[in-house]
């Protein structure tokens, strides 16, 4: 059986649970905290980030995209990817641009995390005009449809509904919900699914000092 390495908080990681749920592949879960000294994830990943995905020959397969991608080619039953060239194009690129938001939201967590005298302010606000610029795209982009790409689910819907929640559970304050009503909704339907049910983010407790 495959285990997966994941973080509570992780959109990177949820995308990987919802998957693998939305397929019905079975898994092991293994919950850890990447930031701490003691996370096995760097004996599996050089890159020493989760999500990881354990396999059962004892190979590891890492980067939560490339996770998603590698998934689909070996387990293609319930697609998640279109059919057609163009269509697989436009869900990648929805990919892109969450997880760039989502890199940005991380540069975020821990600018703040800094000892005040050595937080940059204009740092800071770079990263947040990416996570709006994501968030203008994905609202125009979806607009009043129910899912990003044609009339199915795909691999695009579960990395913006991932991106979503996770603002709601790590940036309580960040007003997208008022700014987007029509991400709201799609937020909501999308959280409706068992898959994105049964892997609602919690914050993480890092006990070391990361920056
Ligand atoms: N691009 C990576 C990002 C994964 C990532 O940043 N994971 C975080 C947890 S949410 C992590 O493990 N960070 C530890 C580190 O960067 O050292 C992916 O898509 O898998």
């Amino acid at each position: 059986m495959y285990k997966l390495i994941s973080a509570t908080p992780s959109p990177y990681a949820r995308k990987v649970r919802i998957q693998l749920a939305e397929k019905g592949i079975p898994f092991e879960l293994i919950t850890e905290v990447p930031w701490n000294a003691d996370t096995q994830t760097p004996r599996y990943n050089p890159l020493e980030k989760l999500p990881v995905l354990l396999c059962p020959d004892g190979t590891s397969v890492f980067e939560s995209r490339y996770i998603n991608e590698w998934i689909e080619y070996k387990h293609p039953a319930t697609p998640l990817f279109p059919k057609d060239v163009d269509g697989i194009l436009a869900v990648k690129r929805f990919e892109v641009i969450v997880d760039g938001a989502c890199d940005a939201l991380v540069q975020m967590f821990f600018e703040i995390a800094r000892d005040p005298d050595k937080q940059s302010q204009p740092w800071f606000d770079r990263q947040q005009r990416k996570v709006d610029g994501a968030l203008r795209y994905l609202s125009t982009a979806i607009g009043e449809k129910e899912f990003c790409h044609g009339d199915t689910f795909t691999l695009a819907d579960i990395a913006a509904g991932t991106l979503l929640r996770y603002l709601s559970v790590r940036w309580p304050a960040k007003p997208w919900r008022e700014t987007y009503p029509n991400l709201a909704i799609y937020s909501d339907r999308l959280e409706l699914r068992s898959s994105f049910n049964n892997s609602v983010p919690v914050p993480q407790i890092i006990r070391d000092r990361v920056a």
